[in-house]
């Protein structure tokens, strides 16, 4: 008999939710986190202005409806401090961590065709056996650290925005240098901006921004508290897994020019990245996608007060939410300040860092301390760092040509291998949190189907998974997504196959999808 009958990688939201269904089912389960406590990115990415760009009544566990009502969000977009002790205290009322292996890293999971059971390896030498592997390993877990030469050299210090120190880092009065301007960049220098001597940012791509217009909602949470198993009901059915209003919005191409105009002012008003679902086909369609592309690009305009340098600032390369949005909180405002630069390495490539800073073209920025807010091996990166072997295959060798699963939910010939928000399912398309909850429901509905059967193994039929991937990348080129060099496309990476790696058919269609198949008795799985 395997030690367990599961094994869970990761104690962020998703290994914690699943740990806690497991337990429900009886099961005897443990989890492995790398990390020395829970939270996944909450617990890593500690940066200053970290916060969540979903509302905090979204982004929020749903499973309990105690839970729900006793936890009060203070802000529409909770900080990471906040969101860090919201899943402390998940993980204390629900006593979770009495089976959570912390400081501990998955290495190896090697499949046992006789015993049908994984052995699990970990960096400390150990090795567990469990009847299934859930990986709960994250999206945007591991980080992405481009080589710069001379990095070695340099006299100051130098941090990562993904693995931020937990005692903090003094920056005030300091001259500090950011790499890097999505999402982590752009609240990194918003926050810092007002405290350090001087600030050079290297931006590579410019982003797009929405205004976060963060504040209280003590007023909206206990309207919200008051109807919350409806308002999650209509989450999990649309089309972003939070609601945005959609079923009013019309199709650019049927809007009169004062209507587009209206419509995008009233999204730009309301803040949030509700501003991609202003139109139907605003992904779809390249003049309704331009027309909401050249409003933000107007709106950058305005807040830098150097034309020069708004335009510098201003995307023009790729269709906005093809990459990743950004909300934001007066990051545009900030290179008003004289203190504050910014360097288009387009323009001036960064040639080396020195001991005294960053060489970009023929100058040399001299700085105390550089932070690298460089982004993630994002979707397969986790997965891909742990050898996973199976009837003569590793999982890295089957997707080195793009990841390949059924419904992002298991991969062919990786026999009870879950993956909660894997790629080809909508994950990093959408509000995490209902992704996720789905993704660990349907893993422990099927779990508890193999049980209730006697039976012990679950596995796609690679058919079935060809005709996912085939028809995840259909969807896919039907929009613009596909167009930006995106870590969507794994183009972040150099080397990394350019392949659109979630499902961007839409949350409530996916859940409807997924749904039909566990009720037709899992079509598309051999289960024996
Ligand atoms: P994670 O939180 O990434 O947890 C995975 C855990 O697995 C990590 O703790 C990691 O240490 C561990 N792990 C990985 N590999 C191994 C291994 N081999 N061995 C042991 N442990 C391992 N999503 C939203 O919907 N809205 C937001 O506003 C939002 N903001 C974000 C902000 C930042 C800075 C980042 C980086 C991501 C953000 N995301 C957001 C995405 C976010 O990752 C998810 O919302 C969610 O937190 C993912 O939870 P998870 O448990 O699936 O993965
Ligand atoms: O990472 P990113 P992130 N030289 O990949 C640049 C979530 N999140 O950590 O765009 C120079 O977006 C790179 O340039 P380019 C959210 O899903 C949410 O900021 O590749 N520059 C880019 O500017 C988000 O999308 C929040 O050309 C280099 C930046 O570094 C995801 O996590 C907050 C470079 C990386 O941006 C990742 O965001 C934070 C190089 N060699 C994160 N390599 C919220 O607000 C990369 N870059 C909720």
């Amino acid at each position: 008999m395997p030690d367990h009958d599961a094994i869970i990688i990761g104690a962020g939201f998703s290994g914690l939710y699943q740990l806690h269904r497991l337990r429900e089912l009886g099961f005897s389960a443990r989890v492995i986190e790398a990390g020395g406590d829970v939270g996944g990115t909450w617990y890593w990415n500690r940066y200053p202005g970290a916060r969540c760009d979903v509302e905090s009544i979204e982004y929020s566990y749903s499973f309990d409806p105690e839970l729900e009502q006793e936890w009060d969000w203070s802000e529409r977009y909770a900080s990471q401090p906040e969101i860090l002790s919201y899943v402390q205290h998940v993980a204390q009322r629900y006593d979770l961590c009495r089976d959570i292996t912390f400081n501990t890293r998955v290495e190896a999971l090697d499949w046992d065709d006789e015993a049908e059971a994984w052995t699990v390896t970990t960096d400390d030498g150990a090795s567990r056996t469990a009847r299934c592997v859930i990986a709960a390993t994250g999206c945007l877990s591991v980080p992405s650290t481009p080589e710069f030469e001379g990095r070695e050299d340099f006299a100051g210090e130098q941090h990562w925005t993904s693995s931020w120190p937990h005692e903090g880092v003094d920056l005030a009065g300091k001259r500090v240098a950011v790499i890097g301007t999505g999402s982590s960049g752009l609240q990194t220098i918003t926050a810092i901006g007002p405290v350090v001597r001087s600030l050079v940012v290297f931006q590579r791509t410019p982003s797009y921004a929405i205004p976060a217009r963060n504040g209280p909602i003590d007023e909206r949470l206990r309207e919200v508290k008051a109807r919350y198993p409806e308002f999650r009901e209509l989450s999990r059915m649309a089309r972003i897994g939070m609601q945005c209003g959609e079923d009013d919005a019309n199709d650019y191409v049927d809007s009169d020019p004062e209507t587009v105009q209206r419509e995008l002012e009233r999204r730009w008003l309301d803040g949030g990245l509700c501003y991609t679902q202003t139109f139907r086909d605003l992904l779809r369609d390249a003049d309704a996608n331009e027309a909401a592309s050249e409003y933000l690009r107007e709106q950058i305009r305005r807040k830098v007060d150097d034309p020069e340098l708004a335009d510098k600032l201003v995307p023009t390369t790729y269709p906005v939410g093809s990459k990743r949005m950004c909300v934001d909180t007066g990051y545009f405002e900030t290179f008003n300040h004289d203190h504050v630069s910014l360097v288009d390495i387009n323009e001036e490539p960064i040639r080396r860092i020195t001991p005294r800073g960053i060489v970009a073209g023929d100058t040399e920025h001299q700085v105390d301390v550089i932070i690298f807010a460089t982004g993630f091996d994002a979707m397969t990166g986790a997965l891909n760092a742990i050898d996973i072997r199976s009837g003569g295959q590793t999982l890295r060798e089957k997707w080195a040509s793009g990841p390949r699963t059924y419904l992002g939910l298991m991969s062919a010939g990786f026999p009870n291998l879950f993956m909660i928000t894997g790629p080809q399912s909508p994950s990093v398309l959408s509000n995490m949190m209902t992704s996720i909850e789905y993704h660990v429901d349907w893993v422990t509905n099927a779990l508890q189907h193999l049980h209730d059967h006697a039976l012990h193994r679950m596995e796609p039929d690679p058919a079935a998974e060809e005709n996912w991937v085939n028809t995840t990348n259909d969807i896919a080129d039907l929009t613009l997504m596909p167009t930006a060099a995106s870590w969507y496309m794994g183009a972040n990476i150099p080397g990394k196959k350019r392949v659109f790696m979630p499902f961007v058919g839409g949350v409530g269609t996916y859940k409807q999808v997924c749904d039909g198949i566990a009720t037709s008795h899992y079509h598309g799985f051999e289960l024996t």
